[in-house]
């Protein structure tokens, strides 16, 4: 599936936040409404009238050629998109339905992959369910959004004018909608937005509304679901910057493990961390001058993402360290002259190699972390700047 960028222009965007996040920022707020791509989830349980919403909310009939197939003849058995005629890049994708034998309830996040798609509607018959409630909550940790459908409601509508002597349907329709607005507001869902349909052709009134409200809702859904994707693809290439930095960290160790005179190594090894916390703080956008850049074009403040004192804990801890190896490594050397414990100096070496490389390797690797740590804030400007 792809996200709402082509191929290409994600990948331009992706070079750019890697080497100029700010550019990045600018061509991204230049993207047109139109050309974001929405991949928009049809959930629910089996059965609930997923494939006959996908019709018709593509403006078709169930028998109509081309409409997701239906009934007992056609479960949903693997997620199957459909283009809306009406919105350009709105893809609709008929899922197949949570807790069925096929798809059971704990694996359906998972196999169905429902962090791909930007915006859901999840469709319920009868009752609000224990499955509603999942894939409520999986979605808005995700931080996404949902429309509400209860389906079938004429086979309520039906049922209840039966069975009561006392039936209105107005009683019978608000009652529902309670329902679904109490099982909703349990599982923290703010403004709810419920839709109650009947099959086509019963009543288009449910649908209408439904459409009204998307439509008017789709550039933000478009925009939101943009933000989302480009932080997530920040996110990626600070890791992917993470782990660059990280396997270059063996070769400064054994660099500054490898020097053996002792003024001169402390010397060294103070400008080797010096210059790769410099390199780092560089390579995470996190100097000052980027900083004032990225600041000036979002305008949202970059204060929580300055550098620290606590960034530099893992540094001072390496330097005392380091200053105990090398006491270490002197009193051995002493010992060993005045009792000539000739065989303290065959392992005195290794020791303080070994020492020197595993303190450098541990202080670069935590500066590292935190370092990206700090740079992940980024996120929240991207998607503040980009609303
Ligand atoms: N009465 C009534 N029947 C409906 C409604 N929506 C769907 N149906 C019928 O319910 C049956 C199942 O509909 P589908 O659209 O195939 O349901 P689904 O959720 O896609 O089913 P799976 O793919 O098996 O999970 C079909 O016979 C539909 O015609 C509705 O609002 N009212
Ligand atoms: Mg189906």
């Amino acid at each position: 599936m792809e996200g709402p960028l082509d191929h290409q222009e994600n990948e331009r965007i992706r070079e750019m936040l890697e080497t100029d996040p700010v550019a990045a920022i600018k061509r991204i707020n230049l993207v047109q409404t139109d050309d974001i791509r929405l991949n928009i989830a049809i959930t629910g349980e089996p059965g609930t009238g997923k494939s006959t919403f996908v019709n018709g909310f593509r403006g078709i009939n169930n028998n109509d050629e081309g409409a997701a197939p239906t009934g007992c003849g056609g479960p949903t058995t693997s997620p199957t998109s459909y283009l809306h005629p009406d919105y350009p890049h709105v893809i609709l994708w008929d899922l197949p339905g949570i807790g069925s034998t096929m798809w059971p309830a704990d694996q359906y996040v998972e196999r169905v992959e429902l962090k791909k798609f930007d915006f859901f509607i999840i469709i319920s018959a009868n009752r609000f369910r224990e499955n509603d409630v999942k894939l409520a909550e999986e979605i808005q940790k995700m931080g996404k959004k949902f429309y509400f459908v209860r389906s079938k409601i004429n086979h309520n509508l039906r049922d209840e004018e039966q069975s009561r002597r006392d039936f209105t349907e107005e009683e019978t329709l608000a009652a529902i909608i309670e329902d679904c607005f109490k099982g909703l507001q349990k599982v923290g869902t703010e403004s709810p937005q419920v839709f109650l349909l009947s099959s086509p052709g019963l009543s288009q009134h449910g649908l209408n509304q439904l459409k009204r409200t998307f439509e008017r809702e789709l550039p933000e859904l478009k925009r939101k679901a943009l933000r989302l994707s480009m932080s997530d693809l920040y996110l990626q290439v600070l890791d992917n910057k993470k782990q660059r930095f990280q396997a270059e960290i063996k070769y400064y160790s054994i660099f500054s493990a490898a020097v053996p005179i002792p003024l001169l190594s402390a010397f060294v090894d103070l400008w080797l961390i010096y210059s790769a916390f410099q390199k780092y703080v560089v390579g995470f956008r996190l100097n000052a001058r980027s900083l004032e850049e990225m600041a000036a074009v979002t305008r949202v403040p970059c204060e929580d993402v300055r550098i620290t004192s606590t960034l530099l804990k893992p540094l001072i801890t390496y330097a005392v360290l380091k200053v105990l190896t090398q006491v270490a490594d002197r009193s051995m050397a002493s010992v060993a002259l005045m009792k000539g414990y000739s065989f303290i100096s065959l392992f005195r070496r290794p020791v303080v190699f070994a020492l020197s490389f595993t303190t450098t390797y541990i202080a670069l690797r935590l500066t590292i972390s935190a370092l990206a740590e700090k740079a992940h804030r980024f996120k929240r400007i991207l998607v503040l700047s980009t609303m």
